[in-house]
């Protein structure tokens, strides 16, 4: 097809082609056809340049946008993680805005969109990710810009209920309007998008599913984001992770591993634990939960408050339950290199992944991709991470009731091996069969076919 691919991402990776299956993924799609990767990047000057910077990258052109510290502070840390992400997330109640949050998120966006609109082309297709930058494709077509612009959001879709807690929630309809085809992680995400657009009085949902509002009409269809299964198979060596870990003898180990932020119900699966501590049977061996939890957005107050419940709870725990040989919890908050985290996952006799709201959760398919096929280990399951749809023959849980988690937890570790490689063959399967390419794959073919908007005009407007 001709004209360039043009990605949208906050986050670019200057040095080198990056690590990460979504930077590895975007990575080897501009690759292939050529294009532009378009990111973010803080500016110590007092005002952002107007201009993209260009990097070098073989194969394709990246560039940045600056962010001034007021940016990065109102657009980033404000609108997107103290605002936009708890309200995706379901927690309104931790939603903690101020009117220049949303002057900034505008400024940027409409900043972005300019720069953009000077360098498209008139075949140029546009990817735009995630809560960054919902209002980006409305700015530009204010400016006249008529190209395919696909967005996808890595996040769950808001609850309608919710976006009145939105401030000046009525344009959202504009901004999501505006892109050409919604790219969503579930089925559940795509039916709670198309429900907004039914509520609304201005919008109708057409017969192929997808929605028209004024003069515009948007496809959304939900492409679950896959992982790269070589890397992890390549780098899971249990070996090395026994030699780290050095557990007693015929201790198990339960692994979970997430950035540390209140979506993934990181209290709740200690909790969980706990339950599990206490109904434990003489006979079931110990188990140890190594939980690695990475900082995240520290300067916003809800996630600084999580890692002093952490803290807390985890030496309550250790506390009450550890034997001088023994600790049933080890909390790491600082990351662990790629390498070892595969040993670890494939080391893991149970993957608890537990999030209260997940777009999909590629943790829960890097540690089922990381198992030995004669041996593997058990994934519990949070139904509430997007992952769950696809991933049946993991043991799912309700993370609320941490009772039942915590006897999922005994499941998994009692597991006969007939049912432990059963489940597996089917999980790695789907993991195989939808990995990162599929993804960037199918995204790309349903964008390039998705029918052109002629009309610019969006129904109301933008801000
Ligand atoms: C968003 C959505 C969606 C974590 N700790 C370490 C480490 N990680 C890696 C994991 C995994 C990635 O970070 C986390 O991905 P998740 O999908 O679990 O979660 P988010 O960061 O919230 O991502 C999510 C995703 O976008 C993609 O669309 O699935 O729902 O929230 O790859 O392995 N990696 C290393 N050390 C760590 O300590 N090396």
């Amino acid at each position: 097809m001709a004209g360039r691919l043009i990605v949208i991402s906050n986050r670019i990776p200057l040095e080198g082609p990056g690590s990460g299956g979504l930077v590895v993924a975007l990575h080897e799609a501009l690759t292939d056809r050529g294009g532009i990767w378009i990111g973010a990047q803080e500016t110590d000057a007092d005002t952002a340049s107007e201009k993209f910077t260009r990097h070098e990258a073989p194969g394709y052109e990246k560039l940045t946008f600056e962010l001034t510290a007021k940016d990065q502070e109102e657009y980033y840390l404000g609108f997107s993680n103290s605002v936009l992400w708890p309200l995706c997330h379901r927690r309104t109640d931790l939603i903690d805005f101020e009117s220049r949050y949303a002057d900034g998120y505008e400024r940027v966006n409409r900043r972005l969109a300019h720069m953009l609109a000077e360098i498209l082309e008139p075949e140029d297709r546009v990817w735009v990710h995630d809560y960054h930058f919902f209002p980006l494709a409305c700015f530009l077509r204010e400016l006249g810009v008529k190209n395919r612009v696909g967005y996808f959001l890595h996040i769950p879709f808001p609850n309608g209920s919710d976006l009145p807690a939105l401030p000046h929630h009525e344009t959202f309809i504009d901004w999501i309007s505006s892109y050409d085809l919604i790219g969503l992680q579930t089925q559940r995400d795509v039916a709670v998008c198309l429900e907004f657009f039914r509520g609304h009085p201005k919008a109708e949902l057409l017969l192929d599913g997808s929605a028209k509002y004024g003069s515009r009409t948007t496809q959304v269809r939900s492409f679950p984001i896959g992982i790269d299964v070589d890397v992890m198979l390549q780098a899971a060596d249990a070996r090395r992770a026994d030699a780290t870990l050095r557990l007693g003898d015929g201790e198990r180990l339960i692994i979970g591993v997430d950035r540390l932020d209140y979506s993934k119900g990181l209290v709740n699966r200690l909790k969980a634990m706990e339950s599990w501590l206490q109904h434990r049977e003489p006979d079931e061996p110990r188990a140890t939960l190594l939980q690695i939890a990475p900082p995240s957005r520290e300067k916003v107050l809800a996630y600084r408050e999580i890692r002093d419940e952490m803290e807390l709870l985890t030496g309550k725990i250790n506390g009450e339950y550890s034997e001088i040989d023994w600790t049933p919890v080890r909390y790491i908050h600082k990351p662990v290199e790629r390498e070892l985290l595969a040993a670890l996952y494939r080391r893991a006799d149970v993957g608890l992944v537990t999030s209260l709201a997940d777009g999909m959760n590629l943790v829960a398919k890097e540690y089922v991709a990381s198992q030995d096929p004669e041996d593997p280990g058990v994934l519990v399951l949070s139904n509430f991470a997007g992952a769950a749809e696809q991933m049946p023959d993991a043991l799912i849980v309700n993370p609320y009731d941490v009772d039942e988690v915590g006897e999922a937890i005994s499941q998994a570790l009692r597991m006969p091996l007939d049912e432990r490689k059963a489940r597996y063959r089917e999980l790695m399967r789907g993991v195989q069969e939808q990995d990162i390419r599929w993804w960037t794959r199918a995204y790309l073919d349903a964008l390039a076919r998705c029918p052109v908007n002629l009309a610019t005009e969006t129904e109301g407007s933008c801000d």
